[in-house]
């Protein structure tokens, strides 16, 4: 069981996604278990603010360092290998191998900041790694966070059933999809690749290896050069 804490000024922001679908599944799987956390229950002042001023001046609010060190504490509880993880566009870039690796650890603890960003010392003295999902800004660190829960939780064993867990082999080796069809063969004057039709499971995977490559080649030639030293 993986045990998945967020710290978040917006807990709404993760039903809607943690409700439905295969997450919902994982979890009454009891394959993770999920828990948000408002930021704001870590605050002592009657206001529940969670927000300053930067010293030295400059734009916007940053989040305080006190509610994020209580609450990193109260999560951690006894715990010994916790993970703390602070979603923001300096982190390393978030890959298939990252959520490989962290299906693999027992308790994640996942820092949402909001405003112009977090105080520094929560990196310092807190954070065991900083994971950005692409080189854009968004407003939060929630959305993130909930992709990177995403990829994680597919690769729990037992969270796929065996037809669905074959789409996760496809970007691991580092190529993308083959086309897909189905029914009917024929849509509108579009017909299926023959070979699909044929029976010939020879050549059909055949087929399909190559349109993997062809595909890898046209739209994402980069992926190639990480293929070739997966000698597959
Ligand atoms: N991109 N990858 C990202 C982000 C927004 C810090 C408050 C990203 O992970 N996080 O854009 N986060 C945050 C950035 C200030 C808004």
């Amino acid at each position: 069981m993986l045990k998945i804490d967020v710290i978040t000024i917006f807990p709404e922001m993760f039903k809607a996604v943690t409700g439905e679908s295969i997450i919902k599944r994982a979890c009454q799987k009891k394959k993770i278990r999920i828990e948000i956390y408002n930021l704001r229950d870590f605050t002592d002042n009657t206001h529940r603010k969670v927000d300053e001023r930067p010293f030295g001046g400059g734009p916007g609010m940053l989040i305080s360092p006190e509610p994020v060190f209580k609450a990193v504490k109260k999560i951690k509880g006894r715990r010994k290998k916790t993970k703390v993880i602070l979603l923001t566009p300096q982190g390393v870039k978030f890959e298939q191998k990252t959520a490989g690796r962290l299906s693999r650890e027992t308790h994640l603890i996942f820092i949402c900041p909001r405003y112009e960003g977090i105080d520094e010392r929560v990196r310092l003295k807190l954070v065991d790694e900083e994971i950005s999902i692409g080189d854009y800004v968004l407003t939060g660190g929630e959305l993130p966070a909930l992709v990177v829960i995403d990829a994680i939780t597919r690769l729990i064993p037992g969270v796929l059933g065996d037809s669905e867990s074959a789409i996760s082999d496809s970007f691991e080796n580092n190529l993308l999809e083959h086309p897909q069809y189905t029914r009917p063969a024929n849509f509108r004057g579009l017909k299926v690749p023959e070979v699909l039709l044929s029976g010939n499971h020879r050549l059909i995977k055949e087929w399909k290896r190559k349109q993997s490559l062809l595909r890898t080649k046209r739209k994402r030639p980069d992926l190639l050069k990480k293929e070739r030293n997966n000698h597959e």
